[in-house]
């Protein structure tokens, strides 16, 4: 083997990694920069799509056969996979970017063998070219499969653009290992932001916990995985029911014959991985998961033989060929045809995994509600997979495509259509007047705006200043929030309001103003205004027509779960005295590299921003930390001028090293207070470079510019009404 080149993370591994601020850059889209992926689906014909990948599930391909005739199944937990990875705390993984076909989850060994059934898949991906992405495929495969075998679907959304590289912002866990969780459980928690129990599972091991088959403790590890992935017990059953219906387990023999994940596979091999060095090493003598098992005498059609089987059987353990445990109905008849001998007939068959929706009080419950009202079943297992499938999609306006349901949803953070016309240019200048004239002190709008823009997070599309959900439960009392302060805001916001509002109709005129754009507008213009301060008359841009969110159209669950316990941005980090400690696993610059990812800012806009927004005074508690300024409320590079001033020593002043005092080297005065995450723009190589830029002379004009542009994006990143 040839020497490998060494990369800086080989010498330098904790260096904090920028890379996730620049993946997936439009020079890197090889359809050039001008392409639009939605555009170009909603010419695509669906109907033709469809019709394809039903003639393409029953044709078999002898370089990996179907079992009973039929690519349904695997097809079905493609998408499941695809979909599956998704979790609440951060909203990322899930299917919208397609990024199962790229390391690290292409070669996780829950994914075995659905490499196989993205190669199958090729044909289709090859024929529709631009107009139909992988990211769509994979979920329109397991979807259109579904509805082949008889599932009634409750609708489906295209829409979903392809990344061109891996996607390394996700934090999958600390274990470097495959298949171990030594590290993501503390103290019996698991650690956020991670869903799956173990490295490289989309939920659960199969087997039970740590390959212990114990259905009671499966059911437990299932219960947690899945809250993490937004889904409740009903949803739950109804998914692991629905799913096992279709399809089985592949476990021909040991696992010793098994080759390495597709990045590790001879180059001859041509990007399909886990080789099966046993017999043919396919159909029957396929491996995957290492269990050998069928659940129903009828795994292409869907129906409740599943579930019939699971409580109207005693299960024993077994192991399967390849060593695994899993249970099998001894007392049944054998009822379960052969994948690929007509002749040959099995016992029913089920792992650990499937017996805890039997042997866990509350899962039987439901499961038993569904064996008797099979049609119950079937809506509750079509509405989770569209959740299942659409949840990191976002509004409901983000949806494509002919079969969109009319249906809304809770986890779609619906929004009142708009009945009024949108204020104008002159109704723009007077309110900021106005908000102006309140009193309202301009560093307390600034913050307010940012709060309720910057909720937004780009891998699910959720929060957002559209709606202006912070002003119902449960974003109005997230500490970050400033809660007491945002009470006072609102009050006046809603004032002027009424007021506007009441003459626009007493004048005959149908516009209006929501308080949605106002919190952005008074954001716009205390910068204005403290632009002005710094001798600049520059416009903040603004874009009305947000509207007001009800409370019934806020999915309060789901916003408890996901406060923010780090933002960089307002310098808050809840764990100030704890950083230590196991709820935090990292440290306060690593949340805000990550944040501002799921707010789509690159590493200038990041660093603009900070800059802007400390010199603003806009910090959490308006202390005096990172607000490195003589002259607060004045829009000026201060910031990165005292930041990186030589006359300046900067010491530990906590015990948690969160943070540091700047102390004046000539007078050994105390002058500033600043976090981690300020003092990263001056650690750190690239981060200081950004900075220097804006701290040095000729860049005043440039750094307000910046801010505003910068400013103004993170304000409209739900904007999806203005496409
Ligand atoms: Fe499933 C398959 C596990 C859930 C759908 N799964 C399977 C398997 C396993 C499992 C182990 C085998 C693989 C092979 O091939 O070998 N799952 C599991 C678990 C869970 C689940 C543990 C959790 C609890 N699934 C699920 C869901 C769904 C599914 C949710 C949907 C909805 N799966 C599925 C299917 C299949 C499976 C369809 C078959 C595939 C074939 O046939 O190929």
């Amino acid at each position: 083997m040839k020497r490998r080149k060494r990369w800086i993370t080989d010498w330098w591994p904790n260096r904090l990694n920028l890379k996730i601020l620049r993946q997936n850059c439009p020079q890197q889209n090889p359809y050039g920069p001008d392409y639009n992926y939605v555009k170009e689906v909603e010419t695509l014909d669906v109907e033709a799509v469809k019709e394809d990948l039903k003639k393409l599930m029953k044709t078999q391909q002898d370089w990996w056969p179907a079992d009973f005739g039929h690519y349904g199944p695997l097809f079905v937990r493609l998408s499941w996979h695809s979909a599956g990875s998704y979790r609440i705390y951060d909203g990322r993984g899930g299917a919208r970017d397609g990024s199962l076909r790229f390391p690290p989850r292409l070669n996780w060994p829950d994914n075995i063998g659905l490499d196989k059934a993205i190669r199958l898949l090729w044909p289709i991906k090859k024929k529709y070219g631009k107009k139909l992405s992988w990211a769509d495929l994979l979920i329109l495969a397991g979807t259109v499969a579904m509805e082949d075998m008889g599932v009634k679907l409750i609708g489906f959304s295209l829409g979903r653009e392809d990344i061109h590289e891996p996607d390394e912002s996700p934090d999958w866990g600390p274990e470097e290992a495959m298949l171990t969780n030594k590290e993501r459980y503390k103290g019996g928690k698991l650690e956020r932001p991670y869903a799956a129990t173990e490295m490289g599972l989309i939920y659960v091991n199969p087997e039970g916990p740590g390959g212990n088959p114990d259905p009671v403790e499966s059911a437990k590890e299932i219960r947690l995985a899945f809250a993490r992935m937004g889904m409740n017990d009903e949803e739950t059953v109804a998914l692991i029911a629905g799913g096992h219906a279709f399809g089985k387990c592949h476990g021909a023999a040991s696992d010793k014959y098994l080759g390495p994940d597709p990045s590790s596979s001879p180059l001859e091999q041509q990007g399909l991985g886990w080789k099966f060095h046993y017999k043919t090493g396919k159909g029957p003598d396929a491996f995957t998961s290492g269990f050998e098992l069928t659940w129903s005498p009828n795994p292409t059609k869907f129906g409740i033989q599943y579930l019939h089987l699971l409580f109207n059987h005693d299960w024993e353990l077994e192991k399967s060929p390849a060593g695994k445990h899993q249970w099998v109905a001894k007392d049944a008849p054998d009822i379960i045809p052969d994948a690929h001998d007509p002749n040959k007939k099995h016992k029913p068959r089920m792992l650990t995994a499937d017996l805890a929706l039997k042997f866990d009080p509350s899962y039987a419950k439901i499961a038993k509600r569904f064996l008797e009202n099979p049609e119950e079943f079937e809506k509750a297992f079509a509405t989770a997979w569209f959740k299942l499938t659409h949840r990191d999609m976002g509004p409901k306006s983000c949806y494509v495509g002919p079969y969109v349901p009319k249906e809304e949803f809770i986890w779609q953070d619906p929004l009142p259509e708009r009945d009024y016309e949108v204020i104008n240019e002159e109704d723009i200048s007077q309110l900021k007047k106005r908000i102006l004239d309140s009193g309202l002190d301009t560093t307390k709008l600034v913050y307010t705006a940012w709060s309720s823009a910057a909720s937004y997070r780009d891998s699910d599309r959720k929060g957002g200043a559209n709606g202006a959900r912070i002003r119902l439960l449960p974003m109005n009392e997230w500490e970050v929030n400033h809660p007491q302060d945002l009470k006072q805001i609102l009050a006046i916001y809603e004032k002027i309001q009424q007021e506007f509002n009441e003459e626009q109709k007493k004048s005959g005129s149908k516009r209006r103003v929501s308080i949605a754009d106002l919190i952005i507008l008074g954001g716009c213009a205390a910068i204005e205004d403290a632009a002005k301060k710094a001798g600049f008359d520059i416009q903040a841009p603004f874009t009305p027509g947000r509207v007001d969110a009800r409370q019934e159209e806020v999915d309060v669950e789901f916003y408890r779960y996901i406060e923010p316990f780090a933002d960089g941005f307002r310098n808050y980090f809840k764990y100030l005295n704890s950083i230590d400690e196991e709820d935090v696993y990292t440290t306060p610059e690593y949340f805000l590299i990550d944040k501002a990812q799921l707010l789509k800012l690159s590493v200038p806009e990041m660093v603009v921003l900070i800059g802007g927004l400390r010199v603003l005074g806009a910090v959490y508690e308006y202390q005096n930390h990172g607000v490195l300024t003589e002259t607060p409320g004045v829009l000026t590079n201060a910031y990165f001028v005292n930041l990186l001033d030589m006359g300046i020593e900067w010491m530990q002043a906590d015990d948690y090293r969160y943070l540091f005092k700047g102390i004046d080297r000539k007078s050994g005065e105390p002058k500033w207070m600043a976090t981690r995450v300020d003092l990263i723009l001056g650690h750190h190589d690239e981060l200081r470079n950004v900075a220097e830029i804006y701290a040095s002379d000729d860049a005043q004009e440039k750094f307000i510019k910046d801010f505003i542009a910068a400013w103004h994006k993170v304000m409209n990143l739900d904007r999806f009404d203005l496409k």
